[in-house]
């Protein structure tokens, strides 16, 4: 009997940020045996506490099955590439702030012999940078056009390129399934998207350039099958991996109201306006929801407008994320320091808004100019991008520890240490006890959450300082 073909899927590792922060020039940490063995476990600490779920999109494509073909994923935050065993073909997912290490690993692979896939955000978007490094190329959402390239592996025909003609139609039912994951590596495998695409256009964002303006939704009894479905596999918590899982009230309303009987806890992520809405704000609770991310960005409404977003005017915050809380649910904002009209007072405000708010997590970032947005070019265009436009990798994914760009109002000089002092103000032990403290759920996640930031904000301030030291 013939052998199946065998296909492996790789995720890459971040070099920072949530996949484990570490100093991005260890050498200004003053190396000690001691410092370094503190920072690597916790930083292992942290990709496997924090957000060690698995990645969706390579979960849907190992669950589009051909005959003869056997698909494994293989997630480099928790494990090497197993070479030791015969790969008929490797598909990586290339995320536009990680090319540089999914580059060298196509190379290598390439090198032996075996075919290289790249598809995912930066291939859709940057494609003709992506040719020279790949065998074939999947522009788009590969949700169906995956099984054409199983069948073309198969048949010994792949073609050099397979472009997604139109978004895939989610209303129709596809399968999700666990079966290539390693379930134990993760935090939980619960992971579910409802609808894909944005109606909103904030410039530092490309979910809508990648999956369009309009929301698609996945039919509601196809969404409570996969979840009972995972929940046989694995009862720990649901992360709903919408933008915005309240974008189409009606639709979060229904689905979650007849979710309420599957007995689940749930985190996604939300807009504050569900604050507003007492009946949907009521089925998230009733139906399990410990948490949301929700994207608050500056506190000035100028700041927001000029990055492109408008919805959740600032007048209307407090009030929202108070309802939230009261409903019982956590807040994790996150907040964006450094937009084109924020000034030097806006740290003061910030820190008065978390403390009236009560937020349970705060995140203060830095924008991260990611190529391919809108936010990226116009930085570009004016000038203001401390690095070439065209050097994508400078552009890597890391946490709160690098300045990419130069700020409208305020200088370099200034924003860098108003920035790290903002941060050592609110990322302190006392206040993550704090917040723990008054959580309306899941203290100890608060708790750990808080903590870990008091870690990574202390690295993201090394490494400021000695990006301030460099630039003087
Ligand atoms: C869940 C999530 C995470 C999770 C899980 C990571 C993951 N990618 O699965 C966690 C929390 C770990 C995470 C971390 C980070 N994330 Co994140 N994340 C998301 C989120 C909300 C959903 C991802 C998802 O599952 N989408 C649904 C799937 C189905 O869509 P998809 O990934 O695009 O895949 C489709 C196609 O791209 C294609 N495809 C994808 N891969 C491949 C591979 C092959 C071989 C083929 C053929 C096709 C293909 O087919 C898929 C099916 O249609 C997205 C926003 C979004 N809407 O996508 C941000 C997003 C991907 N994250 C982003 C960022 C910036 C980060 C971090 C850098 C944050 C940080 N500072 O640390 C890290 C980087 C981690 C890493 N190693 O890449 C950015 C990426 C920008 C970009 N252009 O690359 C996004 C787009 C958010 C944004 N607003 O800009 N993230
Ligand atoms: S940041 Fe959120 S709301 Fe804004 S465009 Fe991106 S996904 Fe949509």
């Amino acid at each position: 009997m013939e052998q199946d073909k065998q296909v492996l899927l790789v995720f890459i590792q971040a070099d920072s940020g949530v996949d484990g922060t570490s100093l991005l020039d260890s050498a200004s940490s003053g190396f000690s045996f001691f410092n370094s063995l503190k920072d690597s476990v916790l930083s292992n600490v942290i990709r496997r506490a924090q957000f060690a779920i698995p990645p969706l999109a390579l979960m849907i494509l190992s669950s589009q099955r051909v005959s003869g073909v056997s698909q494994t994923i293989c997630d480099l935050r928790f494990e090497k590439v197993p070479l030791d065993r015969h790969w008929d073909m490797v598909g990586i997912s290339v995320q536009t702030g990680a090319v540089k290490p999914a580059f060298e690993l196509a190379r290598a692979l390439r090198s032996k012999g075996i075919k290289v896939v790249l598809g995912g955000p930066y291939v859709s978007i940057f494609p003709d940078q992506c040719r020279d490094h790949a065998d074939v190329l999947v522009i788009g959402e590969a949700d169906d056009i995956w099984k054409e390239v199983q069948k073309d592996l198969l048949s010994d025909c792949l073609k050099s390129e397979y472009r997604v003609g139109s978004f895939p139609d989610l209303s129709c039912d596809r399968v999700v399934d666990k079966h290539a994951l390693d379930i134990k590596s993760y935090f939980t495998t619960n992971v579910v998207q409802t609808t894909r695409g944005c109606p909103y256009s904030c410039d530092f964002c490309n979910v809508h350039v990648m999956n369009g303006h309009k929301l698609r939704h996945r039919s509601i009894p196809a969404v409570l099958r996969e979840v009972e479905g995972f929940l046989k596999q694995d009862k720990r918590i649901f992360f709903f991996l919408d933008d915005t899982i309240n974008a189409d009230e009606s639709y979060a309303e229904k689905l979650f109201s007849e979710l309420v009987p599957f007995g689940i806890s749930w985190v996604g992520q939300a807009t504050t306006a569900l604050g507003e809405k007492p009946k949907l704000l009521e089925a998230f609770s009733r139906s399990g929801c410990g948490a949301l991310l929700v994207g608050i960005e500056s506190l000035d409404d100028g700041s927001n407008h000029a990055h492109q977003k408008f919805h959740n005017p600032s007048n209307r915050q407090v009030e929202c994320i108070k309802n939230i809380r009261k409903a019982g649910i956590c807040v994790y904002g996150s907040f964006i320091y450094g937009l084109d009209e924020d000034t030097l007072e806006l740290p003061g405000r910030l820190e008065a808004f978390i403390e009236e708010t009560g937020i349970d997590v705060p995140g203060i970032n830095l924008l991260r100019p990611i190529p391919g947005t809108g936010v990226f070019d116009r930085l570009a265009a004016e000038g203001r991008l401390l690095h070439s436009r065209d050097d994508h990798d400078a552009f890597r994914f890391s946490w709160g520890q690098e300045m990419l760009y130069k700020p409208q109002r305020i200088s370099l000089q200034e924003f860098i240490p108003s920035y790290t002092a903002l941060t050592g103000r609110v990322f302190t032990v006392q206040n993550a006890l704090k917040r723990a403290m008054r959580a309306p759920r899941l203290r100890s996640a608060v708790l750990m959450f808080n903590l870990l930031y008091v870690h990574m904000y202390g690295l993201s301030r090394k490494d400021l300082q000695r990006q301030l030291r460099e630039l003087a």
